[in-house]
């Protein structure tokens, strides 16, 4: 499936924060995140230089925030390509089915949170760029 509304597949969410003397909170639920959240992981201690990713989801959506630190992502629809990156608690990063996604430049403290409407399943991955453009085409 070529979408050509990439913004609707891939886009910024504004996390709000709650602040005071004591410090910070934010809080992720719906309808901030736009789906049912079935599982939630984290990445972090990534070795220097390191680009993990490499693959799209057949149906998975997902929010990235980097809660800690900071680090990039490369998004391709297979007509379109952005580079995203994550620094602060605020910011949410919704990545829907059929974005191929690399994870690169992850600062040594980089805390990566992602939240994700299904659990863990290997048969929802495309791990092969050939593949993935198979499938969008
Ligand atoms: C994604 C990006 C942003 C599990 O057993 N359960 C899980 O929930 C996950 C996410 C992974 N795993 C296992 C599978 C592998 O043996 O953990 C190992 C590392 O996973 P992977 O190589 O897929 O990690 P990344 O960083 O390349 O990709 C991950 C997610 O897998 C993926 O869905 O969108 O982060």
């Amino acid at each position: 499936m070529k979408s050509d509304d990439f913004s609707a597949q891939q886009y910024l969410i504004d996390i709000p924060v709650f602040g005071d003397t004591r410090g910070s909170l934010a809080a992720l639920e719906s309808p901030l995140i736009p789906f049912e959240i079935q599982r939630i992981y984290y990445i972090f201690g990534t070795s220097p230089g390191v680009r993990r990713g490499f693959h799209a989801h057949r149906r998975l959506q997902q929010v990235a925030v980097c809660v800690h630190g900071a680090c990039s992502f490369l998004l391709d629809n297979g007509s379109h390509q952005t580079t995203v990156h994550l620094d602060k608690p605020s910011t949410g990063l919704y990545l829907g089915h059929m974005i191929w996604r690399e994870m690169f430049d992850f600062s040594p403290d980089c805390v990566l949170v992602v939240l994700a409407d299904s659990i863990y399943d290997e048969s929802d991955y495309i791990r092969s760029h050939a593949e993935f453009l198979r499938c969008c085409g």
